[in-house]
């Protein structure tokens, strides 16, 4: 699970570039014996989504095969490797050298096989099986019979782009060694706790534990413990004197050097994991940073760019990180699924907040005679169980995570669906116990299942235009009335999670129109205006950063237009006066 990190005892080959490729409409090729004598006949980018790259494939959302040869020098009987896909939408099955070593079935986290039998010294041969249908099985889920595509229609709007979107790497770690680390802070007035866990792989007789800044050792900030009887976890704590606290104001990282030791008390492996020194609460009306209140003041996002589709790209992500910036945002979520890991690294650096987000929404909306409950599957759960998990032991370490967001927009209504949410809010409270766990979900709705959460997060869309000639001020009163409710109903600290409007660029008119940047801008104002008047409100976050390609619809045309920018980054007239409101 740890990123990828190359140093004296661990190393990896990036395999991004271009790849051989070819679809597979009838799922035919693993009968046709695609993994032992690959013949495909495209050549495409990874990562980067297929649906962007080739003009006959923009609709296609079925099965795909990807294929490339990998030198390897040298391979030491010292050390494990592993393949690891950083996504492929949605479901990915691996061979090298015509041997299966693994299928991952979350489109949106990192795959990772172990291939040390499988692997050879010199050519070898990687196939990837991307299979991309979604079903009320897979996560994100969809509905089949739709007359859509491959057969399903998204229970969300993005476009569901399909690939490999995330780098793809040959990992080479110790045999004896680090599986995962786990960092976490406690605040006194002039100390800071750091409770070091560590998982181990192996032999390991001892963990040394250092915390550094920049190139120093902190003062006593080094740790070691015996680990006896090749147990397979460790813990230990490192306390900080007159600690540089993380916060957005000042993104102080520290540097924590793990060290395994083995028989002869030898470094048998070593990782470098950047940590920030800081606590979060929930206070009765909001969040507190550090022991201080502080509001949330952003965006939800998409990995959404033309032409590489949902494929990481650094430049673009960095872009969007200097929008951020730019317009005053301190705090983004990553709707509606774990983004590249790069995201976080950026956020930990630039101090900007995140909400983590499980690639899960919509769940339970019934359709064709279903109930809600006769729509919670146990393939699905064991799922949305693994991706929190997942999710969690990949980014528990990022500073700039404040919150973990266990779905968007679910149906929790329910006594059943209810309970449902509970144990996936316990789950994650279980796997980390510093920091909020929400369910981001529709404000109109009741939703019993906000009273497992620690935020009340509101997704809220109520326009003047649902009614030709509706006074706007009902709008306002609306959402202010809604707002009331249901923090009086849940008695904690409201999120306004998602509001906006959508404006097609270069669209105006003199009066606030429904798709005009004024009526955009006349829209999210009105509810800052309201968010303004409440002090139970820790919060918002406008739908959101920029546009993003939309399964086409009446409603979309090609884009949902709600962004700050367009799809291409460049500002609409309500990025200009969000910027100086938020000055
Ligand atoms: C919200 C969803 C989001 C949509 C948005 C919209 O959470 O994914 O894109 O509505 O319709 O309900 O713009």
């Amino acid at each position: 699970m740890l990123y990828p990190q190359t140093n004296a005892f661990r190393s990896q080959i990036l395999l991004n570039g271009l790849w051989n490729f070819e679809i597979d409409p009838e799922n035919q090729g693993e009968a046709q014996g695609i993994p032992d004598t690959p013949n495909l006949g495209r050549t495409i980018a990874v990562p980067g989504s297929w649906n962007e790259q080739f003009s006959d494939l923009h609709n296609y959302l079925q099965t795909a095969w990807y294929h490339r040869s990998i030198f390897v020098p040298s391979l030491d009987e010292s050390k494990r490797a592993f393949l690891r896909i950083g996504a492929a939408c949605n479901h990915c099955r691996a061979w090298v050298n015509g041997v299966l070593v693994g299928e991952y079935r979350l489109g949106y986290l990192p795959a990772c096989f172990d291939v040390t039998e499988a692997l050879q010294v010199g050519e070898n041969q990687l196939v990837i099986k991307v299979d991309s249908i979604l079903t009320d099985k897979t996560l994100p889920t969809a509905a089949f019979d739709q007359g859509h595509w491959a057969g399903f229609e998204m229970a969300a709007d993005y476009f569901p782009y399909c690939g490999i979107h995330r780098d793809v790497n040959l990992l080479f770690v110790p045999k004896d060694g680090l599986e995962n680390v786990k960092a976490e802070t406690r605040l006194d007035e002039t100390t800071a706790d750091l409770q070091v866990q560590v998982w181990l792989h192996g032999r390991v007789t001892g963990v040394r534990a250092t915390l550094c800044d920049g190139t120093d050792e902190i003062a006593g900030g080094s740790v070691v413990v015996d680990v006896q009887g090749n147990a397979s976890q460790a813990s230990m704590q490192l306390a900080v004197k007159n600690p540089n606290l993380w916060s957005p104001e000042s993104p102080h990282l520290y540097e924590l050097r793990v060290e395994c030791l083995d028989a002869s008390g030898e470094v048998c492996d070593c990782y470098v994991q950047s940590v920030g020194l800081r606590t979060i609460e929930v206070g009765s009306k909001g969040l507190l940073l550090n022991g201080q209140p502080f509001m949330i003041r952003g965006f939800s996002r998409h990995e959404d760019f033309p032409i590489i589709g949902r494929g990481h790209c650094d430049a673009v992500m960095v872009r969007d990180f200097e929008l951020m910036k730019w317009i005053g945002a301190n705090a983004f979520r990553t709707s509606h699924y774990p983004y590249d890991e790069r995201q976080y690294q950026m956020a930990d650096r630039l101090g900007v907040l995140v909400i983590d987000e499980a690639p899960v929404v919509s769940l339970f909306f019934p359709k064709n005679g279903q109930t809600p409950e006769s729509m919670i599957s146990p393939e699905q759960r064991a799922l949305h169980r693994q991706a929190i998990r997942d999710m969690m032991q990949r980014d528990w370490n990022h500073p700039s995570v404040i919150a973990w967001s266990v779905a968007n927009e679910c149906n929790g209504s329910t006594e059943k669906t209810s309970l449902y949410f509970k144990e996936m809010v316990e789950l994650a409270k279980r796997l980390d116990s510093t920091r909020a766990v929400v369910h981001t979900n529709c404000g109109g709705m009741p939703d019993p299942s906000h009273q497992w959460c620690d935020l009340t997060c509101v997704n809220y869309y109520d326009f003047p235009h649902n009614k030709p000639g509706r006074d706007v001020e009902s709008v306002r009163d609306s959402l202010s009335a809604n707002l009331d409710k249901i923090h009086k109903q849940f008695g904690k600290p409201v999120l306004l999670s998602e509001f906006g409007m959508c404006g097609i660029p270069g669209r105006h008119s003199l009066s606030p129109l429904y798709f005009t940047e004024e009526g955009m801008v006349d829209h999210v104002m009105r509810y800052l205006d309201v968010a303004a008047e409440k002090d139970y409100l820790c919060g918002v976050l406008i739908w959101l950063l920029q546009d993003f390609k939309a399964q086409e619809g009446p409603g979309r045309p090609t884009e949902n237009f709600k962004g700050m920018f367009d799809r291409l980054r460049q500002p609409k007239l309500i990025a200009h006066l969000l910027k100086r409101r938020w000055e």
